[in-house]
This record gives structure tokens, sequence and C-alpha cells, in this order.
């Protein structure tokens, strides 16, 4: 949900009217827009690259989850996992262009820890991954830019910690 739908849905339930905060955040939302909606393009534009980028960062400090036994090994397995990093990609521009983590939790998050505990696949290896994406991704933006982008995939980080 937006902090547009948000606060309405929040002032409405008190039948009152917007408060000063919530407009406050609110035009701070509209006139970061423009900038969302660029680092969005460009997490879009570059997906291919970023998760190529990122998997082999990852694959060279964690070569055992592409060795025998590893959770990615063979060439069907390391094409799921970067597809997985491809997913967290696609959930960090949803979150970016909303201005609000909420859609990246609830598609990518809740139950993650579990889900992975159950694939045998080392979450703390695609935090990892997560990291290298953002790496990748945030040399190609401005420092602002950059920042902005960066907190949403902090925010995956830190939740599979
Ligand atoms: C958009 C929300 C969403 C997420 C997040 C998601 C993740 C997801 N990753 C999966 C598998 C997997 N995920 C990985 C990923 C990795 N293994 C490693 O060692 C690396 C550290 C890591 C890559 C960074 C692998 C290798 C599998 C296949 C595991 C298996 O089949 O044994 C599966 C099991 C089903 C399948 O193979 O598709 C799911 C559901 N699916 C979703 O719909």
């Amino acid at each position: 949900m937006s902090i547009v739908t948000k606060s309405i849905v929040n002032a409405d339930a008190e039948a009152r009217y917007l408060s000063p905060g919530e407009l406050d955040r609110i035009k701070s939302f509209v006139t970061s827009g423009e900038s969302r909606l660029r680092i969005a393009q460009t997490l879009t534009d570059s997906r291919e690259r970023i998760v190529k980028q990122a998997g082999d960062a990852l694959f060279q400090k964690r070569p055992d989850v592409v060795s025998p036994g590893g959770n990615a090994y063979g060439e069907e397995m390391t094409a799921t996992c970067l597809r997985d990093l491809d997913y967290y990609l696609r959930l960090v521009t949803y979150g970016v262009v909303s201005g609000d983590v909420t859609p990246i939790e609830e598609i990518g998050i809740v139950g993650v820890r579990e889900m992975y505990k159950s694939l045998g696949t080392p979450v703390e290896a695609v935090a990892q991954g997560i990291a290298e994406m953002k790496s990748a991704a945030v040399s190609m933006m401005s420092g602002d830019d950059a920042s902005e982008a960066g907190a949403y995939f902090d925010y995956v980080i830190g939740a599979m910690q």
C-alpha cells in the first residue's frame, strides 16, 4: 500500500481529515516521485547486468554453494539461484516505486527463512547475493539515488539475518 492509501485508510477509520504530519509525508512521497521512478527505471533496464555481476561476485566469495553438494550446484540450480536474485531485484523496484517496504515484505520476506531452510539454501548466502546486487546497482547511480535505492536492498538483507 502506498503512503497515500495508507494515510487515507487511517484517517477515514477515525473519520478525520488528513493530519499535518500525514500531509507532510505525502508531500515528501510526491516530491521524491521523479527520483524514485528514475531509480526503478535504472534497476529495470540494468537487471540482467546487476544479477549477473552479483552472481559472479557471490560465487567467487562462496564457491561452496556452486560446488558439488552445494545448494546451487549444477547449471539448473545455479539458474534457479540467479532467478531468486532477479526476484528480489524486482521486489526492490516495487519498494522503490511505492516508497514503502511493505510489498517487499509481503511478497518476499514473510516466511523466507523457513522456506530457504526447508530447501537447504543457506539464507546468509542469499543475503550476500542481495548485497552484491546492491553494490552493482548503486555503482550505476548518483549519490542521492544510490542511498535511496540502497535502503531497500538493506531492508531485504536485514530481514534475512
Ligand atoms: C518472489 C517471491 C519468491 C521467492 C523469493 C521464491 C524463492 C524460491 N527459491 C526456490 C528454490 C531455490 N533457490 C535457490 C537459491 C540459492 N541457492 C544457493 O545456494 C544460493 C545462495 C541461492 C541464490 C542466491 C536454489 C538453488 C533453489 C532450488 C533448490 C532446489 O530445488 O533444491 C524456491 C522453490 C521452488 C522453485 O524452485 O522455484 C522458491 C519458492 N519464489 C518466489 O515466488
